[in-house]
Formats: C-alpha cells, structure tokens, sequence
C-alpha cells in the first residue's frame, strides 16, 4: 500500500448509518476529518457503485486515493487510526485491545439487531401485513441483553474510544428509529449518553436527526 501520511479518502455512507457515524466521529476525533470527503451512498440502489466497491453492499466503505477500498467500519478505524499514528482509539495490544473490541462488537451488535427490525419493515412485502414476531423478538433480545450488559458496567464518559463511539452510535440509532424502547430501562446509560456528549461534541454534530 503507497503511503498514506497526507492522501486523502473518499467514505461512501450515508450520514443517517450508525456504522457511518462512527467513522465520521473516529475520523474528527484523530483530526483526519479535512482528508475525508464524504460521497453519499445508498444501499437499496443496485446501480450504486457502493456494490462493486463491496461487494456486500453495505455502507461505510472508505476508499483510497487509488481506488482501493476499506471496510467494515472497525477495520476502517483501525486504519484511520494506523494513519493518525495513534492508539486513542484502540489499544496496540495486550488483553485491553481484545475487551475493548469485544465491547464495541457488543454495542455493535446493538446497532445490527436495530436495523433487522427496521429492514424486516422495509423488505417485508406489504401484502399480508403481517411482522414475523419470533424475528422480530430474537433481535430485541439480542439489543436488551447488550444494553443490560452495558448498563451495569457503561464505558467512561470522559474517555472517547472504538467503545465508547460504538455505544452512542447504537444509542443515536434506538433514538432515531426506535426499534425499542430503551432510556426508561436504562438510567445509567442516558446518563452515560449525557456525559459522553459534552466530552465529544461531534456526536451531537452528526446526528441522523438532523439529516436533511
Ligand atoms: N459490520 C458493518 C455493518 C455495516 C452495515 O450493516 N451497514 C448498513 C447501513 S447502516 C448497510 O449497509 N446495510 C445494507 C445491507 O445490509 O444491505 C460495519 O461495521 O460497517
């Protein structure tokens, strides 16, 4: 790979994918946001050029000056931090690097179940009008036990890692699509989700909310 020191990316994402909004609030964070242009993508769009760049035509996909592309989002941070010449994000190694990547694969997964529910609508034809209840509960189980986890033993607000940017993409995403239900369940992380915004004000600049 030719070096990266000052070569400049292309993200393909929508601003509304939680996934894409984790590298977007990595990249700010590592000060790599000015070498990043974000190309809009759309998933649904076979004509999209996001399925040749991968092939599982899932967004972000970050793309090199020489067209070469990146994914998913971890393997993207990963990068972004390799580049920024840091380990803020991701401990370099050692039982810390593997219980940070576990967790943020668990606040992930928060996000992966969230947005089965939302295709399951999506992709369902509408004629029966029926949702596939057991589909839908086995992925709210899968978001419940997560935030459960979470909830006894949330991340350091004062700290900005992989962790805690995975978490409050998820939140962001339950927030805007409300698969479920889960601030009422879970006093210590809408705390969390408080203090984590005033430590890392991008978060609330890259809102799907406030996507037009
Ligand atoms: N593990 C992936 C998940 C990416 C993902 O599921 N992205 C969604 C949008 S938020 C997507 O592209 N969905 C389209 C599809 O699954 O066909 C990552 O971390 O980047």
């Amino acid at each position: 790979m030719p070096n990266q020191t000052h070569a400049k990316f292309v993200l393909r994402t929508s601003l509304t994918s939680p996934f894409g909004r984790k590298v977007r609030i990595a990249a700010d964070v590592l000060g790599l946001a000015d070498r990043i242009e974000i190309e809009l993508a759309t998933t649904v769009d076979e004509n999209d050029t996001l399925r040749q760049q991968n092939p599982l035509g899932k967004m972000p996909c970050l793309l090199l000056e020489d067209g070469t592309p990146i994914f998913d989002s971890r393997v993207i941070i990963e990068f972004l931090q390799e580049i920024a010449g840091s380990h803020q994000l991701i401990p370099a190694s050692g039982v810390g690097r593997y219980r940070a990547l576990t967790r943020a694969t668990l606040a992930d997964g928060i996000a992966d179940a969230a947005l089965l529910i939302v295709y399951e609508t999506r992709y369902r034809p509408p004629m029966p009008p029926e949702h596939s209840a057991r589909w839908l509960a086995h992925q709210r189980g899968k978001i419940e036990r997560a935030l459960a986890t979470f909830e006894r033993a949330p991340p350091d607000p004062a700290h900005t890692d992989i962790v805690s940017i995975s978490l409050s993409c998820a939140l962001g995403y339950l927030d805007w699509r409300k698969p479920v239900e889960w601030r009422s369940q879970h006093p210590k992380l809408v705390k969390w989700l408080v203090r984590f915004t005033e430590h890392t004000p991008f978060y609330a600049r890259s809102r799907p909310e406030d996507v037009k």
